[in-house]
């Protein structure tokens, strides 16, 4: 879908803006089903491996990660988007809708930052509450990327796959606070804004709804609080921005999604994405992605 001006103006104003039915059910049901069966695949696995009694093959998306998390957190082990590189999800992230609305920020010739995550938040009684991949301190996606990337406009589209409420732990931003740059990041606490220089504005809750989508600025903080529901917080966090421009992540594959000058520049070959993926993380393993100043 198209962004409206008011939504765009948003944006530019505040660094963040929350769009409602960005994707539709039918475009994210691919995905879903892709997850439910690698799920089902990694259950088994750890259950031939003694580490899971359980498999509960009749507990929907929302809540069966949940229930084997619970008997092992290594059900998560090899999910990440790179890591399992689905044919789905790779088709995912060329998605019309998607890119109809990242259009809107970035233009018409459209990277696809290397920068992206499937998340599966259990529920804090069973991971904990401590900050980390799940709890997500202040930061700014700037602090995640090279130097390179400090002229790029890299737009952060996440994405919930259910419903993200404040209960579940959607994510929360300072609005406006864009406008300020590159904050001072530190290692200490996971990739976080400096305390003393993260600015004291009134953090805003983003609760959106399953297929909406929450638009960042890469210089927009954010952070996200543990899951006290009962379900799985599933959500996807990509990032896409002018083709042309650093990514941030030289060791990592980018691909153009869409061109609407040279449409055959576009990568549409899963093997060649997957072949890229399994390259790169060979080649990069001691690389360090985050920027710790
Ligand atoms: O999904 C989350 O809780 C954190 C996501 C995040 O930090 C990001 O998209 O940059």
């Amino acid at each position: 879908m198209k962004l409206s001006d008011e939504q765009v103006k948003a944006f530019r104003e505040d660094g963040v803006v929350v769009v409602e039915h960005v994707v539709t059910d039918a475009d994210l049901a691919p995905v879903i089903q892709e997850y439910e069966a690698w799920i089902d695949q990694r259950a088994r696995q750890l259950q031939a491996e003694g580490e899971i009694t359980e498999l509960y093959p009749n507990e929907p998306f929302e809540t069966r990660f949940a229930k084997l998390y619970e008997q092992s957190p290594r059900i998560a082990d090899g999910m990440d988007i790179m890591q399992m590189r689905g044919p789905a999800m790779f088709n995912f992230l060329r998605n019309d809708n998607l890119l109809d609305a990242v259009e809107c920020l970035v233009g018409p010739e459209i990277l696809c930052n290397p920068i992206q995550h499937i998340r599966a938040k259990p529920p804090a009684k069973v991971s904990g509450e401590g900050a980390g991949f799940y709890n997500v301190p202040w930061h700014q996606d700037s602090g995640v990327t090279w130097e390179e990337a400090d002229n790029s406009e890299i737009v952060t589209c996440w994405m919930a796959l259910v419903d993200a409420t404040v209960e579940n732990g959607c994510m929360q931003v300072l609005p406006g606070v864009w406008k300020q740059g590159h904050l001072e990041h530190q290692a200490e606490g996971g990739t976080t804004i400096r305390p003393d220089l993260l600015p004291d504005v009134e953090p805003r809750p983003v609760p959106v709804g399953k297929g909406g989508v929450v638009f960042m600025h890469r210089h927009t903080p954010h952070t996200s609080t543990p899951n006290y529901s009962d379900g799985v917080r599933w959500s996807l966090d990509l990032r896409y921005q002018k083709a042309g421009t650093p990514t941030g992540r030289p060791f990592h594959p980018a691909f153009i999604a869409r061109s609407r000058e040279n449409p055959s520049r576009v990568l549409t070959d899963h093997a060649e994405w997957s072949r890229l993926w399994v390259e790169a993380l060979e080649n990069a393993k001691n690389m360090k992605a985050h920027r710790v100043k």
